[in-house]
């Protein structure tokens, strides 16, 4: 079977479907509730699955991703799709994932040599690029910005740059810098919006996927989990339409969303703001839509 590679890098894209109002997320307020189902209505497989379901049938905020398949796909058969993941840690050996992680060939497994040349020793599925492979996963430790405040913060915790001698201030410089990089980090972990920095939203809160510490599973938070749905939605439109050009499927996703003209309350924000002004395209991607679309390009093309 022909194989297409795509690389997605993770973007911050975030949306908050669910109606929780906490800082810096985007919480639907009040209108599109007449459209949603309550929480407490929903059954262990649409709590599960919500970023799935489509709002005009099934009252679920998703994607018409369940639609996309029943309607559009049925019996068609895609190209496989190799997705790079360049995130959060990933349990590789969870049953869930079993027989669906790329497997790098020219590799010997185990063997404690780089056999492909590549300058990775074992590199069956990828690399852990933050941390040592024996030793798991690394998180956010790893990242610079808190490998330098580590080093520095007991020497220069609480202090100025005047009460720095000479010789030090660049280092401190840099310590301050990497604090300052940090506290914007953890201000938008879970959340970004506005229409320079963010293309289109997608789902982002309470998505069922494998735990990434043992074999269960759990509901996760934020843009890992927005950018994964976008990075499986532009797999899906490659799979079946692997003769579209990178910039298409980008085209498809930023103009095949649903657009919600609703008001919203963003964050500590005391100002309702429509949805639609949150990013560049305005809209939430949608699976069912972007495969008309792709159709529709497609078709032009021939
Ligand atoms: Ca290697
Ligand atoms: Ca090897």
């Amino acid at each position: 079977m022909k194989q297409k590679i795509i690389f997605l890098f993770l973007l911050p894209i975030f949306i908050n479907c669910k109606g929780t109002s906490s800082q810096n997320q985007v919480s639907f307020f009040p209108s599109i509730h007449f459209l949603e189902k309550n929480n407490l209505y929903l059954s262990t497989e649409e709590k599960r699955n919500w970023y799935t379901k489509y709002i005009f049938q099934d009252s679920i905020l998703g994607i018409s991703l369940e639609k996309a398949y029943k309607e559009i796909l049925g019996k068609k058969k895609g190209d496989t799709i190799i997705v790079v993941i360049i995130d959060m840690p990933v349990k590789i050996d969870h049953t869930e994932l079993k027989g669906q992680l790329w497997i790098n060939l020219l590799e010997i497994p185990d063997n404690n040599l780089d056999d492909d040349d590549n300058g990775y020793i074992d590199d069956i599925h990828g690399w852990n690029f933050l941390g040592d492979k024996n030793k798991g996963s690394s998180e956010f430790v790893n990242y610079e910005y808190t490998r330098i405040i580590g080093k520095y913060d007991t020497l220069y915790k609480g202090k100025e740059l005047a009460q720095i001698l000479q010789e030090n201030q660049n280092i401190f410089l840099e310590y301050t810098r990497a604090k300052e990089a940090y506290i914007e980090q953890m201000k938008y972990s879970d959340s970004n919006y506005g229409r320079t920095k963010v293309d289109v939203f997608a789902p982002g809160l309470d998505i069922y996927t494998t735990d990434p510490s043992s074999e269960q599973y759990a509901f996760v938070d934020g843009t890992s989990a927005a950018a994964a749905i976008v990075s499986v939605l532009s797999a899906l439109l490659r799979s079946y339409y692997p003769e579209l050009s990178a910039a298409q499927i980008k085209f498809i996703l930023l103009n095949s969303g649903i657009d919600y003209n609703v008001p919203i309350k963003v964050g500590d924000e005391e100002i309702l703001i429509t949805f639609n002004q949150l990013s560049k395209s305005g809209k939430i991607v949608n699976a069912y839509n972007a495969l008309l679309l792709a159709e529709k390009i497609a078709q032009k093309k021939k």
